[in-house]
């Protein structure tokens, strides 16, 4: 087997991993191996369920996006499955590309036929007879594998007419993105998949609606499908039980930065910071956390002090962070903390559509203050630019993309107390280094 996803997964082989079970174990280019290691049985048992019994199990089990935005998937498939209009569709969001996330890369290169398997019981759920995968087109290694995937499981009449003999049809459609981070946002997507520029649209109306070429659409993160696989096979309250009552079942976090052992790690739902760190073997001799960006470059920094936060969406919440897609980056007391908000900044900057103008042009004030702030200019003077710049962002952007963009800044600013008067571009007080705590 290709070893190059388990590379990236630090555990792989634990026995307590659900969604990455498979990675490192089976050949993931073999349909017979995907089977004999218990593919294939929740789709048997979908069909056995039928459409109903699927969204019911979907529901009962809690099951919430794992993009970053946390939405009730047995709502979003509903709503879906309910719509008169037709056909519907299916869209299976694999743009990964918030930097610090690899989690859906590694689950499609080393074990695609359960995204292959996850898509069919969506689209039987929420009456799609065609799913679109749309992938990154950095991700060359993840696509050979699931063209391969696909290959196979219409040569078996696992995808295709009357798949398992059971009268329903449905098939996948592979489309790559170019490099454009916008176009993950869920409706530049659908932009993209029709021909068109790939920017967003506004909402209402949602994709449940009027999604991809105007007809009722279910968006789902790689992540979020591959989870309907243990719901089906645990049933859904069985899953509700895993994690904790607002955050069920398992989560993939991708942990990088100065950690020892950086990589995929899986946990239930209510693992801490202070947890996640330890099983990543802490930090090396020597070195403290700094700060941890929570979330990706549209995240926010938390202190190093802060590792009793709970890795669920409501702890995040309540301490004033989020998990977003689960990017957990660990910057060390060495770490440039100016330089690593004018690397975000200037993230955002290329990656705004451009269609909407506190985005376009907010972005590129952000990251002139930014450089300004590093170069030395003075916090009393800059400061309240920048706040009323990011607020313009935040509140009046058509997308997620400018309504984030000013997260991590903000965080950096008045959670870590960068570019304070007094402790101009270091710690704030407070600030202890957390290298014991790390341990
Ligand atoms: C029906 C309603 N559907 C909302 C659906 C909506 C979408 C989902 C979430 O998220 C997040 C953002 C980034 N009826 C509905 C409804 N929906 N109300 O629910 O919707 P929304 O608009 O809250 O968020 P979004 O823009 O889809 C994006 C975060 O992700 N992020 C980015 C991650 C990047 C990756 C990646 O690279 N893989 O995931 C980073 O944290 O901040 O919160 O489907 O249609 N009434
Ligand atoms: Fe485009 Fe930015 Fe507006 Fe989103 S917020 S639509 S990325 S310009």
């Amino acid at each position: 087997p290709e070893a190059d996803a388990a590379s990236a997964v630090p555990d792989a082989g634990s026995p307590d991993h659900v969604l990455l079970r498979r990675i490192g174990r089976v050949d993931p280019l073999s349909l017979d191996d995907y089977r004999a290691e218990g593919g294939y049985a929740a789709l048997r048992e979908a069909l056995r369920l039928g459409p109903a019994g699927v969204l019911r199990e979907v529901n009962d089990s809690g099951l919430v996006g794992r993009g970053g935005a946390a939405f009730p998937t047995g709502r979003k498939w509903s709503a879906t499955a309910q719509q008169p209009d037709a056909p519907h569709y299916l869209v299976c969001n694999a743009d990964e590309s918030e930097p610090g996330t690899f989690k859906d890369r590694v689950l499609m290169e080393g074990d695609p036929f359960s995204l292959v398997e996850a898509m069919t019981i969506a689209g039987y759920a929420i009456g799609a007879q065609t799913g679109y995968l749309y992938i990154r087109g950095e991700y060359p290694r993840a696509l050979r594998h699931l063209e391969n995937a696909l290959a196979l499981a219409r040569e078996r009449d696992l995808l295709g007419t009357d798949i398992m003999g059971s009268g329903f049809s449905f098939d996948i459609e592979i489309r790559r993105g170019a490099g454009a981070y916008i176009c993950g946002e869920e409706t530049a997507i659908f932009g993209s998949i029709e021909g068109q520029r790939g920017e967003p649209r506004s909402k209402p109306p949602f994709p449940v609606e009027k999604g991809l070429f105007g007809k009722p659409t279910a968006v789902n993160n790689v992540e979020t499908l591959v989870n309907v696989l243990p719901v089906l096979l645990m049933g859904g309250p069985a899953y509700a039980a895993v994690g904790t009552e607002k955050s069920t079942g398992p989560k993939l976090f991708c942990l990088s930065g100065g950690v020892r052992r950086p990589g995929l790690y899986e946990m239930p739902f209510g693992a801490t910071l202070r947890d996640l760190v330890e099983a990543a073997g802490g930090m090396p001799e020597g070195r403290s956390i700094r700060a941890i960006l929570l979330g990706g470059a549209a995240g926010t920094f938390v202190r190093g002090d802060e590792l009793d936060i709970p890795l669920t969406f409501e702890g995040a919440r309540e301490a004033g962070t989020s998990l977003g897609s689960g990017v957990v980056l660990v910057l060390d007391d060495t770490a440039d903390l100016a330089s690593t908000l004018v690397r975000v900044a200037a993230f955002f900057r290329d990656e705004s559509c451009g269609q909407c103008v506190p985005c376009r042009v907010g972005t590129v004030r952000q990251e002139e203050s930014l450089l300004r702030l590093r170069a030395g200019a003075s916090p009393a003077q800059e400061l309240p630019l920048l706040r009323e710049v990011g607020q313009a962002m935040r509140d009046a952007s058509i997308c997620g993309l400018g309504q984030t963009a000013w997260n991590a800044v903000e965080s950096a600013i008045d959670r870590l107390g960068l570019f304070s008067e007094d402790t101009h571009q270091t710690a704030a007080p407070g600030d202890r280094p957390a290298t014991e705590e790390a341990r």
